[in-house]
């Protein structure tokens, strides 16, 4: 197969506002709706790929938001981009490494529509050509974090119910480690066998605290705890105290942190983010360094819509081992639709899309419904 010069015509960005089904609680922020920065390209041979960036919580998060990746791909990027040859994937994203640092969501962004459109140009999917995909669909983890306990119980049952998540993620770290725990306690005690139940601090324990409720977690049969505390060192010190597994999340920014955490042992998992490595290559190269390093794998999420979660899909579905599943329920989380053909969660499981690129169709009347430039437009 031959793929003759195709130019990067044009570079689109903004941004999509799409309200939560309920406010969603973490540690640092409380989110009520998300931002979507969608970023499309414009190529010489007709096809248009598209790419999302999101963050959690605005600047909460991390040194990206929305406003800021749009800001930056129209204002440094597009000149990069324009008149580049679209189907020259890692040689574009090392021309934007040279002239742009770090920018690792918005770079992500980027390279899931340089890959969607040369997936549409050779008829294969973004994960044929990552190399080939080792599964067919997904496990998807759901989001316990409404705040109050009885309510995760009764969404929890809810998605038992139907079959779509039987892997629950509780959002820690708000409140004093005692009443954290029993939160997590009496969640576990309700669902019992029928559920795993893991928990998401956010960074948000001194590592004494975490030292106490590492141990009361374990006890009350919470089988993993994402990112307890912030640095690497406190979290490699505490791995391999309790009988519960110790994820990074936070600590994982692109693959020299894979390594430099892999280095000191500071993690049984690691929850590889395609946006918080720096794109879907460097995504599979935080995961080569995992499997190098004997640290299991979960597919993590920055609560990404359809875009973003189905480009996650492509990359995870490429893992030779995906031990601890995923969390890819980004646009469950959200009223609106935004794809003609919804995603498929079903038996506890997100299909991989199987058409050319990411394998979707976005519903132009919903996105352009839901722009933010557009509402403004109309509310003038
Ligand atoms: C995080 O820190 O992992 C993933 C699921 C969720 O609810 O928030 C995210 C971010
Ligand atoms: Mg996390």
């Amino acid at each position: 197969l031959s793929v003759a010069p195709v130019a990067i015509e044009r570079v689109e960005t903004f941004l999509v506002d799409l309200p939560t089904i309920r406010p969603h609680q973490l540690s640092m922020a409380t989110m009520n709706g998300q931002t979507l920065m969608l970023v499309r390209l414009y190529c010489s041979d007709g096809t248009v790929g598209v790419g999302e960036g999101t963050t959690i919580g605005g600047l909460a998060y991390g040194a990206e938001s929305p406003e800021g990746m749009k800001l930056a791909i129209d204002t440094y990027f597009a000149p990069l981009l324009v008149g580049a040859d679209a189907s020259h994937v890692p040689a574009i994203m090392a021309k934007l490494d040279k002239a742009i640092r770090d920018n690792r969501f918005a770079k992500c962004a980027v390279e899931t529509a340089l890959f969607d459109a040369l997936g549409q140009r050779t008829g294969l999917p973004v994960s044929q050509l990552l190399g080939g995909r080792v599964r067919e669909s997904l496990p998807v983890a759901w989001t316990l974090a409404s705040g109050d306990t009885a309510k995760d119980i009764d969404e929890a049952e809810c998605m038992l119910a139907q079959r779509r998540h039987n892997i629950f993620k509780l959002k820690i770290g708000r409140r004093a480690v005692a009443d954290d725990v029993a939160h997590v306690a009496a969640i576990k005690k309700a669902l019992g066998d029928r559920a795993a139940v893991r928990v998401d601090v956010n960074m948000a324990w001194s590592e004494l605290q975490a030292q106490h409720g590492l141990a009361a977690l374990a006890d009350a049969g919470c089988e993993l705890a994402e990112q307890p505390v912030a640095t690497a060192e406190a979290l490699a010190r505490l791995k391999g105290r309790y009988p519960i597994a110790i994820m990074a999340d936070e600590s994982l920014t692109g693959p020299a942190s894979a390594f430099a955490l892999a280095r000191v042992a500071g993690a049984d998992v690691f929850a590889v983010k395609i946006e918080q490595s720096g794109g879907l290559r460097a995504a599979q190269q935080v995961a080569a360094i995992a499997d190098a390093a004997g640290i299991a794998l979960y597919g993590g999420t920055m609560l990404e819509g359809a875009v973003g979660t189905v480009a996650s899909a492509h990359v995870f579905a490429t893992f030779r081992d995906l031990q601890w599943g995923t969390e890819l329920f980004g646009p469950l989380l959200l009223t609106e639709e935004i794809l003609a053909q919804p995603l498929q969660y079903q038996d506890f499981q997100l299909a991989v899309p199987t058409a050319p690129g990411l394998g979707i169709a976005l519903d132009e009347d919903r996105v352009q419904f839901f722009r933010r430039d557009k509402k403004r437009s109309a509310a003038v």
